[in-house]
């Protein structure tokens, strides 16, 4: 008398095959939701990042450059600037804490450096004074608390080798510095 188990091992292996497209489907959608997560990272999809191919912007039409101020660093670095165009800085604070951009060179980050070094509240309740700097110094500097956010119209220097950083206690120390490209027209 046959046995029936060939029945039973045929029915087997076709469960098991039967699997086989299923975790075959599930990785291919793991992996095509990372593919497409690293492109978005490639591409630099949300936003902060200036293309670098943009046109310089002019007083009739600055450029939007958008500035993202987190916990520590700066979004986009580098940031690529034209000399002499004009740009609306769009700067917005992502980070938990209060931070600091100033953009200029090397005397206007000397100047804030000293404003609010000078300005540091002794204690951990004492109100900080307004820090500020002679308005010869020249350079940008925008301040905001946490999720908050502004625009200025700035016209970028010529000649001058650009930095952005945030002097606020110990944040440079922790690599609150952003490095800006300057881009031929
Ligand atoms: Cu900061």
């Amino acid at each position: 008398m046959p046995d029936p188990s060939p029945a039973v091992s045929s029915d087997a292996p076709a469960r098991r095959i039967s699997r086989g497209p299923v975790i075959v489907l599930i990785v291919g959608a793991a992996l095509a939701v990372s593919l497409v997560l690293l492109g978005a990272e490639l591409a630099g999809a949300p936003g902060p990042t200036p293309a670098p191919s943009a046109l310089p912007g002019t007083d009739a039409q600055p450029r939007e450059v958008n500035v993202i101020m987190r916990d520590y660093h700066f979004d986009p670095t580098p940031l690529y600037l034209y000399p002499g165009e004009t740009i609306r800085l769009n700067v917005f604070n992502a980070g938990m804490l209060p931070h600091e951009l100033v953009l200029g060179d090397n005397s206007v980050q000397q100047a804030w450096t000293a404003a609010d070094a000078a300005a540091t509240p002794p204690g951990a309740f004492a109100t900080a004074p307004p820090a500020s700097v002679d308005p010869s110094v020249g350079g940008l500097r925008v301040l905001l608390g946490s999720g908050e956010s502004t625009s200025v119209v700035y016209r970028v220097p010529t000649g001058q080798a650009l930095q952005m950083l945030c002097h606020l206690p110990g944040h440079l120390e922790h690599g609150m510095a952003g490095e800006v490209v300057l881009l031929s027209r």
